[in-house]
């Protein structure tokens, strides 16, 4: 197999299949966030189309008349990925990889696009644990699937295939793996807790930033710190949790504030369990700040994302304050009982700094 299309600028085609009812409008905006998932990571767009099918071709996923079709159109705009919008059946992967292997290109999921993107970002060692137990879990299956396929094409009546025997190895290696990095991430995990233990002996009080990715976090959390931590336009810029303290003026107490990885659609649920220990500072907290891209005009569906992870992770109990951040590139003005800030221009964290002080010491 030749190497996998890590360098920047790849080319890339981009197909989604979506259900008959769907409507153009709501195809093309999953197509964009595909497309923008795509440019985080670093890959150059130049085919993107939707099919619409009742099911996902059982072996394929696309239909195979539009997978020989991408066969030939790959090569000719010089596509070296394809990158499809969901999850693949190992199976799947596996005979598309064949099919359009032999056409140059390498064949990603939502999932491997994901995955990939967290690790270009994860900077410190229990980010990158957390994404090595992520893939663990997603690529596993694939191997044994392959395995499958390997032993049914080599070995005849009576062998045993050269895949099963190798598969074997790789099962064991990756479960070995598997259990390395569990129990690191429990010292991580352990640790954390009793920082915890230790900070609400002393009494110390703390917010956790959540949202979806891109909407303003990291850069909120500076605005409220005055820390100069790494913000970009780039979804999941940010993949550790960074605690800052947090003045109010008012009370002339100091609490604490964490910031944390960035929710998005269908985030898959192997990354919630893997980030289960960075996102338990927001599952800790006395109160969250819901950060809302206001100029996004996906904000609401994007707030129920947020709101399914925080069920999910079991935070949903949690007082919170909706932050509608970007205000400053807001035309008209949002209703009074919205609480905008602009995290860039420090208007309104002053109002947020109020009512913070508010909910944690009324
Ligand atoms: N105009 C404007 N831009 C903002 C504001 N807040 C954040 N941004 C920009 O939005 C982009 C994303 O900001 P981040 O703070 O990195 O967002 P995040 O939610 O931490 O993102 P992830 O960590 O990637 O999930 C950056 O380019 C910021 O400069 C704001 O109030 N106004
Ligand atoms: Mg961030």
């Amino acid at each position: 197999m030749s190497s996998s299309p890590d360098s920047q600028k790849t080319k890339t085609i981009l197909i989604d299949v979506i259900p008959q009812r769907m409507t153009p409008k709501q195809s093309l905006e999953r197509l964009a966030e595909l497309e923008e998932l795509t440019s985080t990571y670093g890959g150059i767009v130049v085919v993107k189309k939707y099919q619409r099918r009742l099911h996902p071709h059982p072996k394929m996923y696309i239909g195979p008349g539009k997978v020989e079709e991408l066969a030939v159109e790959g090569p000719a705009v010089g596509a070296k990925l394809l990158i499809i919008n969901d999850r693949l059946k190992p199976r799947q992967m596996y005979e598309l990889s064949e099919r359009l292997g032999k056409s140059g290109m390498h064949v990603w999921d939502r999932m491997d696009l994901i995955l990939k993107i967290f690790g270009k970002h994860a900077q410190n060692a229990e980010a990158k644990l957390e994404i090595e137990l992520a893939s663990i879990s997603h690529m596993g299956p694939r191997i044994y699937g392959m395995g499958m396929e390997l032993s049914r094409q080599g070995g005849g009546i009576g062998t045993l295939g050269v895949g099963e025997t190798n598969t074997e190895i790789m099962k064991r290696h990756l479960k070995e793996r598997e259990r390395t990095v569990k129990d690191k991430l429990r010292t991580y995990q352990t640790s954390r807790d009793l920082q915890r233990a230790n900070r609400s002996r002393k009494g110390l009080k703390t917010v956790a930033i959540v949202g979806y990715t891109n909407a303003g976090k990291t850069t909120l959390l500076n605005a409220l710190t005055g820390r100069r931590e790494y913000a970009a336009n780039e979804l999941f810029a940010t993949l550790d949790t960074r605690v800052g303290s947090l003045y109010l003026p008012g009370i002339m107490k100091t609490a604490l504030i964490s910031d944390t990885i960035g929710f998005i659609r269908d985030l898959p649920p192997e990354l919630i369990q893997a980030f289960a220990s960075t996102l338990s500072e927001a599952v800790h907290a006395d109160l969250l700040l819901h950060v809302v891209d206001a100029s996004d005009k996906n904000a609401a569906k994007h707030m129920d994302v947020v709101e399914d992870v925080l069920r999910k992770i079991g935070a949903d109990k949690i007082p919170r304050i909706v932050v509608w951040n970007k205000a400053d590139r807001l035309k008209r003005r949002l209703a009074a009982s919205k609480l905008s800030v602009s995290a860039t221009t420090g208007a309104g964290i002053d109002e947020l700094t109020a009512r913070i002080e508010k909910v944690l010491f009324p």
